[in-house]
């Protein structure tokens, strides 16, 4: 069965912005703080390392009951038993994706900008929409879309969206607001001096304006 997700908090974790707290460490506050799902990023990473801290970060996740996804690899993500997988506009098509994962994991998409919804959606779980403001964490990122191009991508699809790009306690409300379920951070956990509590207060913000838009 496929796991039941909540957006709200969605960690996305980058290997160099962590310190000495290490991607696991710094999973194991998120989560203590709130982080509703957790997502491993490193595309840099060679394969055996990937599936050894996949399996290190499940070992946290799963008697937390957050769902641990793995951004692009699909075969790391069945090697470690993860709850899904995340790809991204020149990854692997969702299709195949889909074909490969089975029916029982979640899988995310990618959206960074409106013409993506014309794409194969079948299958999809959530969308990955963004980056919403400029980011230094993705030197390969497209432009950002503003809140105005989330808003749009939002008003035309009935899938759960996480918005991704710049995001932090001062704007994760704006967001939630303009349609996202939930915010996907890089730097504002990973690179907080207190992961933990960045996570909280992030779990606070985006409940309170989730509850505003009901
Ligand atoms: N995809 C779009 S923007 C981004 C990714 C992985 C990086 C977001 O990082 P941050 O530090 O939350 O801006
Ligand atoms: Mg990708």
């Amino acid at each position: 069965m496929k796991p039941p997700f909540d957006l709200s908090v969605y960690l996305v974790t980058d290997p160099g912005l962590v310190g000495l707290r290490g991607v696991v460490g710094t999973v194991e506050a998120a989560v203590a703080g709130g982080a509703t799902m957790v997502q491993l990023r490193d595309p840099h990473a060679k394969t055996r390392a990937l599936v050894d801290v996949a399996r290190a970060i499940l070992a946290v996740t799963r008697p937390a009951g957050v769902p641990f996804i793995v951004n692009d690899r699909v075969d790391v993500a069945l090697a470690a038993g993860a709850d899904g997988v995340h790809v991204g506009q020149s990854d692997m098509r969702v299709a195949d994706a889909r074909a490969l994962a089975g029916p029982d994991m979640i899988l995310g998409l990618s959206i960074t900008a409106e013409t993506d919804l014309d794409g194969d959606l079948a299958g999809v779980d959530y969308l990955g929409v963004g980056p919403v403001y400029a980011t230094g964490t993705k030197p390969d990122a497209t432009p950002p879309m503003a809140v105005g191009g989330l808003a749009a991508i939002a008003a035309r699809t009935r899938l759960p969206i996480v918005a991704i790009g710049g995001l932090h306690a001062g704007n994760a409300a704006d967001v939630v607001a303009a349609g996202a379920d939930g915010v996907a951070v890089v730097s504002a956990i990973c690179a907080a001096p207190d992961p933990e509590a960045a996570a909280r207060e992030l779990r606070g913000i985006v409940a309170a304006a989730r509850a505003a838009r009901a």
